[in-house]
């Protein structure tokens, strides 16, 4: 295999050529096990761990490899160590509260990140659900493509369409069937030789049989197959990188599928332009459009120029986010606290509407 069909493209060599010279060779990773890197270069695959001087120089957790990193490596007698990750394109991260530096790497250089829903006629499809994982894509690298599959079951797909493109803004939406196999080739052909594509959306929602599609084999269980077997293949959910016919690279491992959605104030903005661009309008600058005088947000709002659920829902993301990022200082915190009072107030009254 070379390294274009595992992904390397000219974002990586430009990286790469900083490090021309040294004998190290990149390889992608496809799994972490523990200490253990299962990572695939042109020689094949090859099992890896870091070197040592990692765990002097990493400033945190994501400094180490994750699944579809590019790694450059030192051979020496047939032992492979990992020197260097590359800059990553873009990832996706399991935050906790505190230094960013502390974030966990899920995943690294998706291209392409499916956010899936499900038109099951359940709670498998709702906006403020797509809104939430469009603020995460943003702020990943990835380019989003919203997937509505199961349109099997639903008897108004056009309507289902339509709505989610309220939310969408340019991401492209499609409608697909992991059981028909209705917009399967267009799926599939988003994923080009080279591109690296990954799912993520709640449980249920069919990322595992979209991704046996589109592979053509049941790589993955799904809900209705048993842990072990079926029809006597074995099927994976340990993840790692796996090929279309076409060439596109899927990465699948397991912490992308539950990622909880968050973002930073840009990729927010991204994903709610039309409030953003009101927000231009307010009288102050750091306004938060909830109590302000001359906010524009609310001005608007009052007016029915804006959409009441996507404008709570934005307040709701941000204070999340907010909470994650804002505990620095003491005095972060208190002014935190009184913005808060001020949204629960709001969603409170939205909780009781039943919206949410
Ligand atoms: N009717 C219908 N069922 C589907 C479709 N895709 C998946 N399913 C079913 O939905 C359930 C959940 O699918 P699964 O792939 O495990 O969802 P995941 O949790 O998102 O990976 C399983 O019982 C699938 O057979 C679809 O397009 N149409
Ligand atoms: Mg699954
Ligand atoms: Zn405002």
């Amino acid at each position: 295999m070379n390294l274009a069909d595992l992904g390397w493209n000219s974002f990586f060599e430009e990286n790469y050529s900083l490090f021309a010279g040294s004998g190290l060779v990149p390889a992608r990773i496809i799994t972490r096990e523990g200490n253990v890197y299962h990572a695939e270069g042109t020689g094949g695959p090859v099992e890896t761990t870091v070197a040592g001087h990692f765990s002097y120089i990493a400033a945190g957790q994501n400094d180490y490899p994750a699944a579809g990193d590019w790694v450059l490596l030192r051979e020496s007698s047939g032992v492979y160590v990992i020197e260097r990750v590359l800059e990553r394109k873009s990832r996706f991260s399991r935050r906790t509260a505190g230094r960013r530096s502390d974030e966990q790497i899920i995943a690294a250089n998706i291209d392409i990140m499916f956010i899936t829903a499900a038109l099951d006629g359940g709670r498998n499809f709702n906006l403020r659900s797509i809104e939430r994982y469009l603020v995460m894509v943003n702020d990943s690298g990835a380019q989003p493509v919203i997937v509505l599959n199961k349109c099997d079951l639903c008897a108004d797909t056009a309507g289902a369409l339509q709505a989610a493109s309220t939310v969408a803004g340019s991401v492209p939406v499609l409608a697909v069937s992991a059981v028909t196999g209705q917009g399967m080739e267009e799926l599939t052909l988003l994923v080009g030789r080279g591109i690296t594509a990954a799912f993520t959306g709640p449980s249920g929602v069919g990322k595992s049989a979209i991704v046996n599609c589109m592979l053509g084999k049941p790589v993955q269980k799904t809900g209705e197959q048993r842990a072990d077997d079926l029809r006597g293949r074995h099927t994976t959910t340990t993840g790692g990188l796996f090929f279309t016919k076409a060439g596109g690279i899927i990465i699948d491992t397991p912490g992308l599928r539950e990622l909880k959605p968050y973002g930073d104030t840009e990729s927010l903005d991204n994903a709610f332009p039309e409030i953003a661009d009101a927000g231009n309008g307010c009288r102050f600058r750091d306004c938060t459009h909830t109590d302000e005088p001359g906010c524009a947000v609310r001005q608007m709002l009052d007016k029915g120029l804006l959409d009441e659920p996507r404008y709570l829902n934005y307040l709701k993301i941000r204070d999340e986010m907010d909470i994650l990022d804002g505990l620095k200082s003491e005095k972060g915190r208190m002014e935190k606290k009184a913005k808060e009072k001020s949204l629960s107030k709001l969603l409170k009254n939205y909780h009781k509407s039943e919206h949410l």
